[in-house]
């Protein structure tokens, strides 16, 4: 067993048909049927290489981080901090120490929330969410805003699904002290325009974070050019493990942040008068971290990068162009999302069929969607329904699982004639 990460060629157009071969668990039979995993949205899959990888950290390298002095320990410490390293790179960050460890998008807003928050909101702050928010990205908002006094302002969405800019402009005003908004939907798809959502608020004075778990899996994500103020997203939406994810923020603004979370790692000096910090990004980083999943996150960026964001991007655009295409042709089917600009997600609804049933019959024929709210309420409720059944695409799905799921929605269908 090798360290070796990946070996796919990057010359010429990819092979994305050699490149599911790499997804052990694609090959899989469920129900009968061979799988179609189209909830990459929710988790993505491992490739082998990030597998093998983690297997080979657990069998021959496993160590605490950051403490031991004995070559074992230097060395996962090492092999940890790279993915520092690869993940400044893959997102085009200034400094390496602008990278924070987090257990995953979720862990990464509630930093910034809770350690921004109470350095910076008073009574009467407006903090600026958009109506298409993931809970991650609304709840840890609500909870500093009743700390402070702090105010939830929510830019609309259209029918169509993208946000209402005019709306937004209206709403910037000396009180934002933050805008924090999702970068592609999770519900709808919608890639939102996070540079221009950036410059708008910078000119207002306020700082912005961009909520990158499905964008960062898809698109190349370049934290300079966007010049957002922090970018948050989860290892294990991108061929990575769960348990891990990045806060990337500018080393300006997280050096005056104070720490989240106390414990071993975070500081200089304790002692029962007085304790002092360590730096960043250390000293947001408390306590034993998922040393593996942090190691794992590192190869699935490498193995991301040997095929290419730009050309992964290419080819789910291409996937769901050709998914909307096929679906819109399928009696009843209404879409609940349809931005010009969309990415990897494809909602939709049957007036006559819950999602849930649905989601249950498909899954009888292999096919694995999400249904519900997924985390998402405030924007189903704008649209009037409960309940949508998504399919998530990636880089390794092909024109024949769509051809599947439309079979599937039209077996369906003739449960419900
Ligand atoms: N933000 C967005 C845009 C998301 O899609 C998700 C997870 C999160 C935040 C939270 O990420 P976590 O890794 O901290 O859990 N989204 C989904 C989904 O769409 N289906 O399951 C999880």
């Amino acid at each position: 067993m090798s360290k070796v990460d990946v070996s796919i060629s990057k010359a010429g157009t990819v092979d994305f048909d050699k490149i599911r071969e790499d997804f052990p668990v694609l090959s899989q039979q469920v129900n009968g049927h061979p799988l179609v995993y189209l909830d990459n949205g929710a988790s993505s899959q491992m490739p082998a290489q990030v597998a093998d990888r983690l297997d080979y950290y657990h069998r021959f390298e496993h160590s605490n981080v950051h403490r031991g002095i004995h070559t074992l320990s230097q060395q996962a410490t090492d092999e940890y901090e790279l993915t520092r390293k690869k993940i400044q790179a893959f997102i085009n960050a200034r400094h390496s120490e602008e990278i924070i460890y987090t257990t995953g998008t979720t862990d990464s807003i509630n930093l910034v929330a809770n350690s921004f928050g109470s350095l910076h909101f008073k009574e009467g702050d407006e903090i600026i969410l958009s109506q298409m928010e993931h809970h991650a990205n609304i709840v840890p908002w609500q909870m500093i805003a009743e700390r402070t006094g702090a105010i939830i302002k929510v830019i609309p969405v259209d029918d169509r699904g993208d946000l209402d800019m005019e709306a937004y402009k209206n709403l910037l005003a000396d009180k934002t002290k933050m805008v924090a908004i999702i970068h592609v939907s999770n519900a709808l798809g919608t890639v939102n325009p996070a540079k221009e959502i950036t410059d708008l608020a910078h000119e207002s004075g306020a700082a912005v974070l961009i909520d990158g778990a499905q964008s960062a899996p898809h698109q190349v994500i370049d934290v300079q050019d966007i010049d957002c103020d922090f970018f948050t997203f989860s290892a294990h939406k991108m061929c990575g493990p769960t348990g891990f994810g990045i806060l990337y923020g500018k080393k300006e603004i997280l050096d005056e942040m104070p720490p989240y979370r106390g414990g071993g790692d975070m500081i200089d000096k304790v002692s029962f008068e007085e304790t002092t910090y360590n730096v960043t990004p250390f000293k947001f980083e408390a306590g034993t971290p998922p040393i593996a999943a942090g190691i794992g996150l590192g190869s699935a960026v490498d193995y991301l990068n040997s095929i290419g964001m730009d050309e992964i991007s290419r080819r789910e655009h291409e996937l769901v162009a050709y998914g909307v295409e096929r679906l819109k042709r399928v009696d009843g089917l209404r879409f609940i999302g349809e931005s010009e600009n969309r990415a990897s997600v494809i909602s939709f609804v049957f007036d006559e069929i819950h999602a849930s049933d649905m989601g249950t019959l498909l899954d009888k024929r292999g096919i694995a969607v999400r249904t519900g709210h997924h985390c998402a309420q405030p924007i189903l409720r704008r649209f009037n329904v409960p309940a949508t059944t998504r399919a998530s695409l990636s880089f390794y799905n092909s024109k024949e699982d769509i051809d599947r799921l439309v079979d599937g929605i039209e077996y369906v269908k003739s449960f419900f004639e």
